[in-house]
């Protein structure tokens, strides 16, 4: 252990054991020491070392946070309100309904939902930071939570929906009111995707919904490679089993018809993120139901070329 290293893990736990309020980590602050670290001399005059150095940068004391938390920080969630009855959990790809209230860590409330009205989302496909993504996971309509959400966990992507939440602090702290729940079915997901709700696609619509996914959640094609215009060509040849250029309801629900009977037959181990059934759902090249890095990786390449499972296969049966 350098002398410097000793310096900063005396200087957070007086620091940040003062900015605490409450709000935090419970952990921060605590007398336990970082992996591997020998004890320290609890003689060291701390208060004397304090008075030396500059004022910790917010990354600073995000490292030691996590050092003091043996490992990176995980959101914490406390159910403030559980409603008796509960026939719907949220789970991931259902569309949740919320409000909520957000604070910094010192308790300063920036930003509140109620009066502009509540947000709608789809759980688990990247339209909110990773830490709500995570927070409102298993919660009931009219549940209360209190989600505090590190660092690492918290969008840093500009849009119109999350602007007003900060993005340099240490932590967030959401109060979290569910309001509904619609569990997953394909059939609200394609009514997700038509935006003109006329139970058809068109190449132009499906180019607007990935603008759309960008200017208001933030979302975008984790390959920066991929083009919209490409990607909406790709993705609706994909569907299209007719080949007139237009992806209709039908059409659209007997694709991922067939694609959910492939994942469940390969049954894979590969590692990547799930499927996404919005625009992502073309990223899964090999139909396993994961993006590998690979499959992400190729996609650009892969969406000029052209889909290689084509839907024409499926015709007579429609
Ligand atoms: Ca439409
Ligand atoms: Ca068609
Ligand atoms: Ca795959």
């Amino acid at each position: 252990m350098t002398p410097l290293f000793i310096f900063l893990v005396l200087l957070t736990s007086q620091v940040l054991g003062g900015l605490n309020n409450g709000a935090s980590s419970k952990n921060v602050g605590g007398r336990r020491q970082p992996t591997g670290g020998g004890g320290l001399d609890e003689n060291i005059p701390v208060i004397e070392i304090r008075g030396e150095g500059a004022p910790m940068s917010s990354a600073q004391i995000r490292h030691l946070e996590e050092m003091d938390n043996g490992g990176p920080l995980d959101i914490k969630i406390e159910k403030t309100f559980v409603p008796a009855k509960c026939p719907q959990q949220a789970k991931r790809l259902d569309f949740v309904t919320f409000h909520y209230k957000v604070f910094t860590e010192d308790n300063k409330k920036v930003y509140q939902t109620y009066g502009t009205g509540p947000v709608t989302i789809q759980l688990g496909t990247g339209m909110i930071m990773p830490g709500l993504d995570k927070g409102l996971k298993g919660m009931c309509a009219e549940e209360l939570r209190k989600v505090r959400v590190p660092y690492r966990m918290s969008r840093k992507s500009k849009s119109k929906v999350w602007k007003n939440i900060p993005n340099d602090e240490n932590w967030l702290i959401f109060n979290i009111e569910m309001v509904e729940i619609k569990p997953y079915t394909p059939e609200i997901q394609f009514k997700f995707l038509d935006l003109n709700e006329d139970e058809q696609l068109t190449n132009k619509e499906v180019q607007d919904f990935q603008k759309k996914m960008k200017k208001e959640f933030g979302k975008t094609w984790k390959n920066e490679d991929i083009d919209n215009v490409t990607a909406a060509g790709y993705y609706i040849k994909y569907f299209d089993v007719n080949g007139d250029g237009i992806v209709t309801e039908v059409e659209w629900l007997k694709i991922m018809d067939r694609d959910e009977k492939l994942i469940n037959d390969k049954k894979t181990k590969e590692k990547g993120r799930k499927r996404d059934p919005g625009i992502g759902w073309i990223l899964d090249f090999d139909n396993d139901g994961i993006v590998s890095y690979k499959e992400n990786d190729e996609a650009a390449d892969r969406f000029d070329a052209g889909p290689t499972l084509l839907p024409m296969e499926s015709k007579d049966e429609l």
